[in-house]
């Protein structure tokens, strides 16, 4: 990790930018796979599948033997900690759900809302180097929860054509029967636009490599609606000198892990701090199978040394990051002064790990600056509100000079006529 000392606010844009990715030129080969699915459908992804995953599979879709098979492969231990996180991400999600209350904003006008599933979803989980069940049950949940109708669920297959069984195992506790073995660009070409066996939907959820995040903007200007812009995982640690070195480490070290392109900063106000922590970090990293793409991931990433509380918030605040875990002893008065984060982890005992797959709060967040405008996905993502209102006779004569004066004075008479025509009748 790079070490900066005090830097002036004037530098902070700079220091706090974030890799660009341009996806200019992915973007032929990401067009031109999207067509031929568009216009090719099944036999599209046949071939893509054979030629991107090398493999070459009978049937795309993941059989009940399959959902059996996986089932059998995983240990009761896992399947308990599968099914502990499901609970607990149930019990945060559902209470999100609210319920209609109709407002009477004049006597005889009646006004309301109601949330309604969005009909149909699809939902990618990358295979790659990890396969991450767990973003399953992140939007599998809400996803049923909001009463989505039909859900979709596509992810690679590996080079024996088969999907791993956590993956499976994950999608059947969250009630998703639709999974297809199909991966990257043409899986969400294949949501996007229907093939022959796979729906069309209406919105995209869910991470995926550059190919992938690309493919998700292309296909929204076919009016197809995605999660939200997606860029790479990152965190923020911010610590004074209550934190504990090998905790801090550890957390950085769960982020970087991800990915060469993951985001690790460390804020603190205690200079001694950093030094302690790039010992542990040096240390841990030793034994971590992952430690090429960690190490890759930390040689991009900087700790930053300002000079009070205040100026780390501010500056934690201007980063806006998709993970804040505030190691400090204020946690929570520091907390309330947070402005833009994506999801915060209070104290010392509150591993971004925890949130990433068990304690109930969703892991899809707003990445590369987002969280300034962006929330997570939550129940919300999954429907869509409809608002509602119904007059009475008396209630209409109550509102209706208003409506015609603004009308008028807009120069939309045939506005003003809906109203006065059903004022003056008898
Ligand atoms: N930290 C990731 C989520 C995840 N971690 C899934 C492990 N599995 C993105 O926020
Ligand atoms: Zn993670």
């Amino acid at each position: 990790m790079k070490n900066i000392l005090f830097p002036n606010r004037a530098e902070w844009p700079s220091l706090l930018q974030r890799p660009v990715l341009d996806n200019t030129a992915l973007e032929t080969t990401v067009k031109k796979v999207l067509d031929e699915v568009k216009q090719r459908g099944d036999e599209a992804v046949q071939q893509y599948t054979k030629q991107f995953d090398g493999v070459e599979l009978k049937a795309i879709k993941a059989e009940a033997d399959e959902f059996a098979d996986a089932t059998n492969l995983l240990t009761a231990e896992l399947k308990e900690a599968i099914q502990l996180a499901a609970k607990n991400i149930e019990a945060f999600h559902s209470k999100q759900l609210s319920a209609v209350e109709i407002i009477e904003t004049m006597p005889g006008v009646q006004c309301w809302r109601k949330s309604v599933g969005i009909e149909k979803v699809g939902l990618y989980i990358p295979g790659g180097t990890a396969p991450l069940f767990s973003t399953i049950l992140m939007l599998g949940i809400p996803a049923k929860l909001a009463g989505c109708r039909e859900i979709v669920l596509c992810s690679p297959p590996n080079k024996k054509g088969k999907l791993h069984p956590a993956i499976l195992y994950a999608a059947q506790l969250a009630g998703i029967t639709n999974v297809f073995k199909v991966g990257g660009v043409q899986a969400i070409g294949a949501m996007a636009y229907g093939t022959a066996t796979i729906s069309k939907v209406f919105k995209i959820f869910g991470p995926g490599n550059q190919y992938v995040t690309c493919a998700k903007q292309l296909i929204q200007k076919d009016g197809v609606a995605i999660d939200m812009p997606a860029g790479p995982s990152e965190v923020c640690v911010l610590a004074d000198a209550s934190a504990n070195a090998a905790f801090v480490a550890a957390d950085l070290l769960s982020q970087a892990e991800h990915g060469v392109d993951s985001q690790v900063l460390l804020v603190t106000t205690d200079n001694s701090f950093v030094e302690k922590v790039q010992q542990e970090l040096d240390k841990q990293l030793s034994v971590l199978p992952r430690k090429e793409l960690a190490t890759k991931a930390l040689e991009n990433s900087k700790a930053i040394v300002v000079k009070d509380i205040q100026e780390a918030i501010d500056l934690v605040n201007e980063y806006a990051a998709e993970h804040l875990i505030i190691a400090c002893e204020n946690d929570e008065a520091i907390a309330a002064k947070i402005i833009n984060a994506g999801s915060i982890f209070l104290g010392n005992y509150s591993p971004e790990s925890v949130g990433d797959y068990a304690s109930g709060t969703n892991h899809t967040l707003p990445t590369n600056g987002y969280a300034r405008a962006y929330s997570g996905v939550s129940v919300d993502s999954f429907v869509k509100k409809i608002t509602y209102q119904k007059l009475s006779r008396d209630g209409l004569h109550r509102i209706g000079k208003a409506v015609e004066l603004m009308a008028a004075a807009e120069g939309l008479d045939a506005h003003r006529n809906a109203v006065s025509i059903r004022l003056i009748e008898n």
